[in-house]
């Protein structure tokens, strides 16, 4: 069940973490706070160190929890919520409310230093989107062997990294279906579509995705044929 924008099951230091923000040099208070969600794995370590980093350099304070991968709690619900793609690391920023969830190692980092929702969406499809439907493209449809562990593997992870965007353009945790991967409420127009959408729209390149299974993301399509609309998009796709 949800309570507000955590669920009753979402671990108590994550909801109440508090202790100062971004550049306070004393340590506990009543502030609401900074929170990472991590494990040491390498990318885990990526955003522990720059926080510790930023912590020795700056005063910024931070609390944490640490998860365990092998029993899964972050497939649970009430770390989808946080983060839909349902791996760590994430920081929660307690002092927004609703409190702030960011994805994305790199998305994190740049967030310490400067608030910006569109980059994690811009890091999610550069970091896991592209690499994988790059594969995709290559392996279905333009490498001289036909490897069906690699299109099965690709494939089945492309059609993933779309499930994630379904998510989070459903609404299906917030409630309310988004127009844009980024911003308030329904979303801007930003970087961060103009850096997916070229992608996610050539799903059908590599001759391995069907129509009848982009069906399974009827928000993500419409999403597509939004932006497809727009002139500059029109013009901009134009030149072949
Ligand atoms: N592109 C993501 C990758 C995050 C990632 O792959 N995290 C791994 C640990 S290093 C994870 O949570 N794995 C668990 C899983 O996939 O269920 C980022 O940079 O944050």
């Amino acid at each position: 069940m949800s309570t507000g924008f955590y669920y009753d099951d979402t671990p108590a230091e994550i909801k109440n973490a508090k202790v100062c923000v971004l550049l306070c040099s004393s340590t506990q208070t009543d502030e609401k706070g900074l929170h990472l969600i991590t494990t040491s794995t390498p990318n885990g370590k990526k955003v522990q160190i720059m926080i510790e980093e930023l912590k020795a350099s700056y005063g910024t304070q931070y609390t944490h929890t640490l998860i365990s991968l092998p029993t899964n709690d972050q497939k649970k619900d009430w770390f989808l919520r946080l983060n839909p793609n349902g791996r760590i690391p994430v920081l929660m920023d307690n002092t927004k409310s609703p409190p702030f969830a960011v994805m994305e190692t790199s998305a994190i980092m740049l967030y310490l230093l400067k608030e910006n929702q569109c980059l994690q969406w811009l890091f999610f499809w550069h970091g896991s989107g592209q690499p994988i439907e790059g594969q995709l493209n290559y392996f279905g449809k333009l490498a001289d062997q036909k490897d069906e562990y690699a299109i099965n593997r690709f494939k089945k992870e492309t059609l993933r990294i779309f499930g994630v965007l379904e998510i989070h353009l459903s609404g299906k945790y917030t409630g309310e279906a988004r127009e844009y991967l980024a911003g308030k409420g329904k979303g801007t127009y930003s970087v961060a579509d103009i850096g997916s959408w070229p992608w996610v729209s050539g799903y059908d390149f590599s001759g391995q995705i069907s129509e009848a299974e982009m069906k399974a993301f009827p928000h993500l399509l419409k999403w597509i044929d939004r932006i497809a609309e727009r002139p500059a998009v029109k013009s901009g796709t134009a030149k072949s």
